[in-house]
């Protein structure tokens, strides 16, 4: 063979190895890529956490136990043999697949995750790998996760597994059982004996997943996430991984439990886990449901921010989902079959947001003003410079008179709001993207700004939020929980500000005190940046500018809003605080 030959030879060979394999991994890349772009059209899926916490249901031995309903083997420090026992009680007779999957279906939500198994280490569906599961532990002995999984594949909603893969409170080797397994963790036996084996089953016997959704990390270290991801993608490599799975792994990050941005994250694509009361796993004295006007106000919140929004519904032992919950998803649902438009498959706001009467929304063309506090009959506009050529209501087609002069568009509306829960204005412009005139970019925003109670997570059991006056209330500390508005700037705040505090109350608490901290990096308890006290008002609402500096940094996860421990303000509402950059 001539030199020039084998030089051919060589490089063919070269490229015959290379191909199929750089095809093979352009495949997987490609498979995610293009699964992030379905996820990210369908914004709103279903939560589900269900499993043997359903039995006590918040209460143990007669006491009710404070917290997350799936929580409460961790919390009341129950015994791997007591708390194994529920499964002989478990026996859900009034579950039905085809039920769930249509009540998702209705209310709008494309795709669903369920608890495969949380942090007690139960497995709700049939597992060769361990035999705590839900066919061979308990009387009911069926794998609805068969029956689920299959009803949403009928009805083209995308099903996935929530899987506890770091804690788990029913093995020696799991992270989280201090009570029951004081000995030091072998993460690798853990790994290999349970979750490897449980992840693998779940990937062939269930369809298609659209994704898997870890929990928690902590204990595993990157080389076993490593694995644990390569496993997956392996047998599904479509199947999307969150960020929870840890060590940067996933596919796409999560926001803390609850935690809304306060502006918009471009980051990577988002999703909210969020509680439909303040539980995920059922409890039954948890009947603080929240307000449909909210939840559609906050999906198009979440949207038009960059993210999805997945709602949890915690079903009962007997496998029904509260009734209460079901009508809330009913009512999202028939606001969705109408505006939908405005939701599925937009672009987030090239707008920051100044209030919280507005969101935004886009389409080719279309800017979609979702009016989620009604600003009555004279509606001003700011920051859009395309032109516009029209402009009327998603739900009745009517149109919506208007003048735009420079940056400035007014609309005339009626006094009350067409949708008693969001009205979208559809605004035609000339541009396919809208142009944004240079300072209300949602990325440059402006020296004072205002957090508003709407866009903190309530933290706490106890706390309310009332939207006729836009403030929250009821903060008084419990034990180990404490009630508190958290607001998550997810990077875009730093700098150090001046504080003013928007608020109302009795003049009976005059004189009582609060506090705002920040939460400096991600761990560690919060750091009071800034204490006060409240005058009397006589309930009106009043802002006063606060002593000192509030700092954030780059990583601070969050503001907080709340009272010290021996405080009596507990009656104060609060609208908002309000950040001016020194
Ligand atoms: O599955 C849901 C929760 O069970 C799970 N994430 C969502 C999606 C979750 N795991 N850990 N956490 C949430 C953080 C939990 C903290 C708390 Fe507690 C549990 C606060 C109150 C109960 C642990 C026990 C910390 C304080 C007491």
């Amino acid at each position: 063979m001539s030199f020039r030959r084998l030089l051919v030879a060589a490089i063919l060979i070269t490229i015959l190895c290379a191909l199929p394999w750089a095809s093979a991994a352009d495949n997987a890349d490609g498979q995610t890529a293009q699964a992030l772009r379905r996820f990210d059209e369908n914004k709103f899926g279903m939560f589900i956490h269900w499993g043997l916490y359903a039995i006590p249901a918040g209460e143990w031995k007669g006491t009710y136990v404070r917290g997350i309903g799936e929580w409460i083997m961790n919390r009341a420090r129950i015994p791997v043999k007591e708390y194994e026992q529920l499964a002989k009680q478990f026996n859900p007779v009034k579950f039905k697949g085809a039920e769930w999957a249509q009540l998702a279906k209705d209310a709008g939500m494309r795709y669903m995750v369920i608890t495969a198994k949380h942090h007690d280490g139960f497995a709700m569906y049939g597992s060769k790998a361990s035999s705590y599961n839900v066919v061979d532990a308990t009387p009911y002995g069926k794998d609805p996760m068969k029956e689920l999984s299959a009803a949403c594949a009928q009805r083209g909603v995308g099903f996935g597994f929530y899987y506890s893969q770091d804690q788990d409170w029913h093995e020696p080797n799991g992270r989280g059982n201090t009570w029951d397994f004081p000995a030091e963790r072998k993460p690798k036996v853990y790994l290999e004996n349970k979750v490897l084996p449980q992840v693998k089953e779940l990937l062939t016997g269930y369809g298609t997943l659209s994704l898997i959704w870890f929990d928690t990390p902590g204990m595993l270290s990157e080389e076993q996430v490593s694995d644990l991801r390569r496993t997956v993608k392996t047998l599904q490599p479509s199947c999307l991984l969150n960020s929870r799975i840890g060590h940067g792994k996933g596919d796409y990050f999560q926001t803390g439990d609850n935690a809304i941005p306060i502006q918009l994250y471009s980051k990577s694509k988002w999703e909210v886990p969020a509680t439909l009361n303040d539980t995920w796993g059922y409890k039954k004295n948890d009947q603080n449901w929240k307000d449909p006007a909210d939840l559609i106000a906050k999906l198009a919140d979440i949207a038009s921010k960059g993210g999805n929004y997945l709602l949890n519904v915690g079903p009962t032992a007997e496998g029904a989902i509260p009734e209460a919950a079901q009508r809330v998803l009913q009512t999202i649902g028939k606001w969705l079959a109408v505006n939908g438009e405005a939701i599925y498959g937009t672009a987030p706001s090239p707008f920051y947001f100044p209030d919280i009467t507005w969101r935004c929304t886009v389409k080719p063309g279309k800017v979609f003003l979702h009016l989620i506090n009604w600003p009555g009959p004279n509606f001003r506009f700011e920051g859009l410079e395309s032109k516009v050529k029209r402009a009327y209501f998603l739900g009745n087609g009517k149109e919506v008179p208007f003048r735009q002069e420079g940056r400035a568009l007014s609309f005339t509306l009626p006094e009350t709001a067409p949708d008693a829960y969001n009205t979208v204005l559809v605004v035609e412009i000339a541009d396919r993207t809208p142009r944004v005139a240079p300072g209300y970019v949602h990325n440059t925003l402006p020296a004072r700004l205002d957090l508003y109670a709407w866009t903190a997570r309530l933290r706490g059991e106890e706390l309310r939020y009332d939207r006729k006056t836009s403030s929250a209330s009821n903060f008084r500390n419990a034990e180990r929980d404490r009630n508190e508005l958290w607001w998550y700037p997810y990077g875009a705040l730093s700098g150090e500000y001046n504080v003013e505090f928007t608020y109302a109350c009795d003049d009976r608490i005059a004189g009582s005190r609060f506090q705002i901290g920040v939460q400096k990096g991600n761990q560690g308890p919060a750091h009071v940046a800034l204490q006060g006290r409240v005058e009397g008002t006589k309930a009106a609402f009043v802002t006063r500018r606060l002593d000192g500096t509030l700092r954030i940094e780059p990583g601070d996860q969050h503001i907080s809003f709340g009272l010290p421990d021996d405080d009596k303000s507990a009656g104060i509402k609060v609208r908002k605080i309000t950040l001016t950059r020194r």
